[in-house]
């Protein structure tokens, strides 16, 4: 039985932790070296800032171990490695992550309960390294930790923001950003590599010079900075893999430096001779050639086409030929957009100024690329103009992305839609072209923070229920929960364990606002980035309507309302004055809900500010239901609803990006689905005046005009974004639909053991959206890797 073996395999576990030096007492006398001589405190008085330094010092040192043994490893079996190039990673917190991936939380726990500590609440005191803004980034952050799970030999490469994506206070109701200071307070997790430093060089001219009787080109430049690595080791689950993550920062190249990089003097040559002599210190005996291949994770990263190509020729003096045939081996691109307007450019002015060599180098790659397109497909300049890298025009811009698709060997979209949409609209002339080059790989998150550090109780659930923990690195196991998906016993304890994640979001919910929820209430959940195409407003209209509806109905109806619990949480990019207003009216909105005493539970609205990762964790888990509501055909994936169908949240979607896949999963009786198919949105936005609304949604816009929440003149422009011909994202059109998804989600929420058993089965179906699954379809069909496992 599985608690027996469970114990058996923890007394085992007992002796190795002995030997390793990670039993209690050997943790206990390492957090108080770090508090001594690390923290420089006294071991007799630190309070749990200074506990927590310490503990993430005692990790890091364990952590930093297994780094080594792993980049010895690598190096000795010098296997193909993959460099994901991201401009963002979403980390949130490292310390519960990482110890739960190197399998001694529970030591750490102990040893620091001993000494008058608890784990989870120094795991608190951590701060968010909120290097990125949504989506795209967090995802980066979920594969490295795959990448490093399943012993892939990769390395992510990104910057090191000074600071990190704003913080959102909300002052009555509007949102106010504030500087994220995320490295005030140090950050044990980074290695700065102070001698791991490269010019990083700006403006200036080319000119043509001759070497060894050969023409090649030489920039001049005029500025300088300095890059500066820091090293972020990202341990694996169940292996002692340890992958880097490095981040560079930039810093100011002193003018010595920079006339000794000019004039090439004394310290230029001494500075020379010291690397020449480090690298020839250590005899690699080694002369095979070291493959690589290179991840855009969108086109943000996408200039390093066109650095790797000027290395290759200027520095390397590769011929033109040769360079372009690595470029087209080494690179591949993910988009992670939808939309025409979502690609990026690059105005010719700026670029040709700050990067002159670059920007001969891609028009170089572009007079190529067309010459072979005339031979292709003839004179055709209107198609010849759509796919050139450059776009003629007022202001003369780069295409990045046609940059990033010619030269990469594979493009990849984030989900089966959004690929179709990339075939058949965004890149069509280029996938008529070349078709093979067109994959897709659906998102995944990774279940080791998505469960197992989120949601503890969850996660001893799972593994009690399928007698193993193997799930944890083999997400196709959870499928085995469909077994037990009408097993009273089950039932009793899944509810038990939404019961206590549910508290501990109406604690959050009640420390930060003063407001108590009933937590027999549906809690109901939608926490993403705010954004028209995402559409919290029609949440939002949604809620009036419910209000309103409450407000209309007798005695006895209103015993049969299912109370409501709706949160919302996200930032508002800071320019983006209509998602701001949107954020204001949720605010308008709930307080005169909240504040009605004539609704009670049965409806209460809370925003919840500063969404991010940490907080996430805790939302999340808590959710009943969860909302999605993109107009089709916008959302590229969606990451998001892979996180709360994880922790058997149930959602409530539109047909758009992977939802659609997510219900061939876990079958449409499991979600509640609404609105208009991709297909049909353009057709409906061509109906435009003709497009009848119905009368439910007119009254709700009316009620906010007409100064139900106060406000009026504030929220004009919001309403009228969304009347007549100008609601462009479909919110009149889908609303009907939307209401019935919700009539059908309160109905099954009142039948206790059906939307339990929907839970489980959300759950049981959401393996595919594991980011597992996508890093090994990376692997194998897009960069060509092998896993490279160092022994224990
Ligand atoms: O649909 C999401 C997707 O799930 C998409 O909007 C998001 O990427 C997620 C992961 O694939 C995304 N972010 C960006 N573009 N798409 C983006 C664009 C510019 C700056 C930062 C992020």
């Amino acid at each position: 039985d599985f608690g027996e073996r469970k114990g058996q395999a923890e007394r085992m576990l007992g002796l190795m932790d002995v030997f390793l030096k990670n039993d209690p007492i050997s943790l206990q006398k390492d957090i108080l070296h770090h508090v001594e001589y690390t923290v420089a405190r006294s071991r007799f008085s630190f309070d749990d800032f200074e506990a927590y330094q310490a503990l993430a010092h005692s990790v890091r040192d364990r952590l930093i171990e297994r780094w080594h043994d792993t980049l010895i490893h690598f190096k000795k079996e010098d296997p193909k490695r993959v460099y994901f190039l991201s401009l963002e990673f979403l980390m949130g917190r490292s310390l519960s992550n990482i110890v739960i991936n190197l399998g001694i939380r529970d030591q750490f726990a102990d040893a620091l309960s001993q000494l008058g500590f608890d784990f989870e609440v120094l795991a608190e005191q951590e701060g968010d390294a909120c290097l990125g803004n949504g989506g795209l980034a967090r995802l980066s952050a979920c594969q490295m930790d795959s990448l490093a799970t399943l012993d892939y030999p990769a390395v992510g490469y990104g910057l090191r923001y000074q600071y990190g994506l704003f913080r959102q206070v909300i002052v009555d109701g509007f949102q106010h950003e504030q500087p994220d200071y995320w490295l005030n307070f140090g950050n044990p997790w980074e290695i700065e590599r102070i001698h791991i430093t490269y010019p990083v060089k700006f403006y200036g001219t080319v000119t043509d010079e001759f070497l060894n009787g050969e023409k090649c080109k030489v920039w001049v430049p005029g500025e300088m900075v300095e890059a500066v690595a820091y090293d972020n080791p990202i341990p694996g689950y169940g292996t002692r893999n340890t992958i880097n993550l490095r981040l560079w920062a930039a810093k100011p190249s002193d003018q010595h430096d920079m006339e000794s990089f000019n004039t090439g003097d004394y310290v230029d040559a001494v500075v020379n001779r010291q690397r020449a002599e480090s690298i020839s210190s250590i005899l690699y005996p080694d002369d095979r050639s070291y493959q690589v291949a290179l991840q855009l994770n969108d086109t943000h990263p996408s200039l390093a086409i066109a650095e790797v190509m000027r290395v290759l020729l200027d520095e390397e003096h590769l011929s033109w030929h040769r360079a372009w045939d690595i470029i087209c081996k080494i690179f591949s691109f993910t988009t992670h957009t939808v939309s025409p307007e979502g690609l990026e450019k690059i105005p010719v002015d700026l670029l040709g100024n700050l990067l002159p060599r670059h920007l001969q180098i891609i028009y170089d790659i572009n007079f190529n690329f067309v010459e072979e397109l005339k031979k292709m497909i003839g004179l055709d300049y209107d198609r010849l103009t759509r796919m050139s890298i450059v776009e003629e025009g007022a202001v003369k811009n780069i295409r990045m992305a046609n940059l990033s698709v010619i030269c990469s060997h594979t493009v990849n979209g984030v989900s089966r839609l959004h690929s179709e949409l990339l075939r058949t609209k965004l890149f069509k002339d280029f996938y008529d072209l070349w078709p093979h080059k067109f994959q897709y790989k659906t998102n995944g998150v990774t279940q080791r923070r998505w469960i197992v550090v989120s949601n503890p109780s969850l996660c001893a659930l799972i593994s009690k229920w399928l007698g193993t923990e193997a799930w944890i690195r083999d997400i196709d196991l959870l499928i085995g929960l469909r077994d037990y998906a009408t097993n009273a016993e089950l039932h009793q304890e899944w509810k038990m364990v939404k019961k206590v994640n549910k508290i501990r979001l109406a604690e959050y919910i009640e420390a930060m606002s003063g407001l108590k929820v009933s937590l027999d209430a549906m809690f109901d959940v939608q926490t993403k980035r705010i954004h028209e195409y995402k559409r919290q407003l029609l949440n939002i209209l949604g809620i009036i309507h419910r209000y309103d509806c409450i407000k209309n109905m007798d005695k006895n109806d209103r015993k049969k309302v299912v109370p409501r619990v709706c949160i919302i949480g996200g930032k508002a990019a800071p320019g983006y004055e209509i998602a701001k207003k949107v954020i204001k009216l949720c605010h308008a909105v709930a307080e005169k809900i909240n504040n009605d005493n004539d609704i009670g539970d049965l409806l209460k609205l809370v925003f919840i500010p500063d969404y991010n990762v940490s907080v996430a964790e805790m939302v999340i888990p808590g959710a009943d239901l969860s909302q999605h509501l993109s107009t089709a055909g916008h959302e590229a994936s969606g990451t998001g609803s892979m996180k709360f169908l994880m922790n058997g949240c149930l959602l409530l979607a539109t047909a758009d990006g992977s939802t659609i896949e997510m219900v061939e999963e876990i079958g449409q009786d499991n979600v509640f689905l609404f609105g208009a198919k991709a297909h049909e949105v353009v057709a409906l936005r061509k109906k435009g005046p003709t497009l009848k609304v119905p009368l439910q949604f007119s009254r709700v816009v009316r009620m906010i005009r007409d100064g139900h929440f106060g406000f009026e003149d504030y929220f004009k422009s919001l309403c009228d974004k969304i009347e007549g011909t100008s609601d462009y994202f479909l919110l009149g059109a889908d609303f009907m639909s939307y209401l019935e998804a919700q009539a059908a989600a309160d109905k099954a929420f009142v039948d206790e053991e059906r939307w339990t058993k929907m839970s489980i089965l959300s759950a049981a179906g959401s393996g595919r959206f594991s980011s597992d699954r996508t890093i090994q379809e990376y692997a194998e069909n897009t960069w060509d890797i092998q896993p490279c496992r160092c022994p224990f």
